[in-house]
């Protein structure tokens, strides 16, 4: 499955996106160029790169549950000029519009999002319908209330009759799913088309697994307006394995031990001070009951790399172990912000 996830505080409420933000959203985009699943997630927005019709999208949503105690997935929730920016930068990312098609109706010119007509009056007279904002419901149950960003005489509520042109409703296919285009702007159309899709993620991790030393870890979540990530509970460690499932694919057994796809960068660190393990994003004591790996944890040997293993690396089996920062390649995990 292709997927790809995203950030929101990339952009200013008045959608202006400043040169830093260019920047982050340039380092976001690096931490998850590599990804096996074709990945792209920021902090609030999981993109899905594969075309499929608003029932899938919905149902693959519903699946996508990655968050501790978090609830199902939905279809995503655009209601803020800052998410509408990040899913047309999203959309434009996956499929740029200078490569696409000229059509402006081709599929990857528009992305599935969670806004529905829920009140829908059957058999009303073909474009008869006025918008009225209380008819709409985002996938999470919120109603949109004045935040539209419709396109210009959208949304038209077109219908179509059952077999015609690929309507496979009786006695008609309506307009009643919304689409977001490359230009942001919003149109309603009908179940049965396709586009990529995108959920809201409420997750606490974006995962890279391009393969870097910690030092270059630290730097690329940095890029990207993040840290590098923590772990503070059993939920957490829980979270974050599922994240590592999803996101890097499922652990290979037949790996040696130390292979490094078996293994994941994380903040924590005893740089400063041996066996005083800090977390990265704020020089923090860890507080969780760290779950070393068998004979690790207090490694000051200089034979390797003229350093300690100073740095933490959490394993696809839950365990953690102290490493070296550089010569050792492994991918990382950053930390959302506010989580
Ligand atoms: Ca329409
Ligand atoms: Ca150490
Ligand atoms: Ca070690």
């Amino acid at each position: 499955m292709k997927i790809i996830l995203l950030l929101c505080v990339l952009v200013t409420l008045s959608g202006a996106i400043t040169r830093k933000q260019r920047k982050q959203l340039k380092g976001l985009r690096d931490l998850l160029t590599n990804l096996p699943n074709n990945v792209f997630a920021t902090c609030n927005i999981a993109f899905f790169s594969t075309v499929v019709d608003y029932k899938t999208a919905q149902e693959n949503c519903r699946n996508f549950d990655i968050g501790a105690g978090a609830v199902k997935g939905n279809l995503v929730t655009i209601n803020t000029d800052e998410k509408n920016e990040d899913l047309k930068m999203l959309l434009e990312m996956t499929y740029p519009e200078d490569q696409q098609p000229e059509s402006e109706w081709t599929k990857t010119k528009w992305v599935w999002s969670g806004l529905r007509k829920v009140n829908n009056v059957v058999g009303s007279p073909y474009q008869a319908v006025v918008y009225l904002n209380d008819d709409w419901q985002w996938a999470n149950g919120s109603t949109p209330g004045n935040f539209a960003k419709w396109a210009p005489k959208q949304p038209d509520q077109n219908a179509l009759k059952y077999r015609k042109n690929g309507c496979d409703e009786k006695p008609k296919c309506y307009q009643n799913q919304m689409r977001i285009n490359h230009d942001g702007e919003w149109d309603d159309t009908y179940k049965f088309m396709e586009h990529p899709y995108a959920c809201d993620y409420q997750g606490k991790y974006i995962i890279s697994s391009n393969k870097v030393s910690w030092e270059d870890a630290k730097l690329a979540c940095d890029n990207a307006g993040l840290h590098l990530a923590k772990i503070r509970s059993g939920g957490e460690l829980n979270e974050m394995m599922t994240a590592m499932d999803y996101f890097l694919g499922k652990r290979e057994e037949t790996l040696k031990r130390w292979d490094p796809d078996n293994w994941m960068w994380l903040g924590g660190n005893d740089i400063n001070e041996e066996k005083q393990w800090v977390w990265e994003a704020d020089g923090k004591k860890i507080e969780w009951d760290i779950p070393w790996q068998k004979k690790a944890g207090n490694d000051n040997s200089e034979r390797k790399m003229k350093e300690g293993q100073d740095v933490m690396a959490l394993s696809r089996w839950g365990k953690v172990d102290d490493s070296y920062r550089l010569g050792v390649y492994r991918p990382f995990a950053c930390q959302c912000p506010d989580t």
